[in-house]
């Protein structure tokens, strides 16, 4: 009988490590199976990895003595229990190993934070995309309202954000269009209580924390695209349980070209100020398109 509790013990550690070796082939999510679409996401599942590795030696070696202890225990029903105060060494190394490692990761990952987090170390492209943010992202119970800049009539491009809501402003509910292939900046606000902006495709998140303004940047490589060429976009949720709707703060990021986006944004200005008869400076941005 003894046997039998042992064997359950080794099953599970044993079945955890063959799920992580077959889940490439089983298509279950993990960073490897989807790569990120920006380079900071790859930074970070490289990072990812890392700790993955060092767990996983941790856990295989700790569950071999684990397993050792059991084995051996077993065998010796005759023995009687013993009582120790522990071993002073092996204290020490327990102690000092785990220390060194966390205090390495810690370090490691120093250059990936900056990236995401720190201004004032991004370089100047990355800068000017958080100081002329393209949208600002309002979470509330329970979706994303989105707020792009006004349209400029004489030049056909967007404007930029005012930190205050403009009358021409353009309005959408979790629907974020963002260009591909340089620097984007968001503003991103509560309205109620705490959120997370969370973008898996992309490794974004970042509260949303109320009476607060937060940018963040990213710059998305490619568009998220189905079968047959779609551009379906990229899962936007919320990551921070924010009330009993919680679960349907689903909206979507949109990656498309500038042309693209300066399109959408003209064609959310003609849904927005169409009143049925169509004024003159409406029209000259329709025809531009
Ligand atoms: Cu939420």
């Amino acid at each position: 009988m003894n046997k039998f509790w042992v064997g359950l013990f080794i099953v599970w550690p044993i079945a955890a490590i063959l799920s992580c070796l077959i889940s490439p082939a089983m298509g279950w999510w993990f960073p490897g199976n989807r790569e990120a679409a920006t380079q900071l996401g790859q930074q970070i599942d490289n990072l990812f990895f890392l700790i993955l590795y060092i767990v996983t030696i941790a856990f295989i070696a700790t569950h071999i003595a684990l397993a050792y202890v059991l084995w051996h225990g077993c065998q010796n029903t005759q023995e009687k229990a013993w009582y120790t105060h522990g071993n002073h060494n092996l204290e020490v190394l327990w102690t000092i190993v785990p220390s060194g490692v966390l205090l390495f990761i810690a370090l490691y990952q120093m250059d990936v934070w900056m990236q995401f987090r720190v201004e004032a170390a991004f370089p100047n492209e990355i800068q000017a995309a958080v100081r002329e943010p393209i949208a600002e992202v309002t979470a509330r119970q329970f979706e994303w309202r989105i707020r792009y800049p006004g349209i400029d009539p004489t030049t056909g491009h967007p404007k930029l954000l005012r930190p205050k809501p403009q009358p021409d402003d353009l309005y959408t509910v979790n629907d974020l269009h963002v260009p591909i292939n340089r620097p984007v900046g968001i503003r991103l606000k509560s309205a109620d209580v705490q959120h997370s902006f969370f973008v898996p495709g992309l490794r974004i998140k970042q509260d949303a924390v109320p009476g607060q303004v937060i940018p963040i940047w990213f710059e998305v490589m490619r568009e998220q695209l189905d079968d047959d060429g779609n551009n379906i976009g990229y899962d936007l949720t919320c990551a921070e349980l924010c009330g009993w709707g919680h679960y349907k703060m689903r909206g979507r990021v949109f990656a498309q070209t500038e042309e693209e986006f300066w399109i959408y944004l003209k064609k959310l200005h003609h849904e927005q100020f169409y009143d049925g008869v169509m004024k003159p400076a409406n029209q000259s941005l329709i025809q531009k398109e």
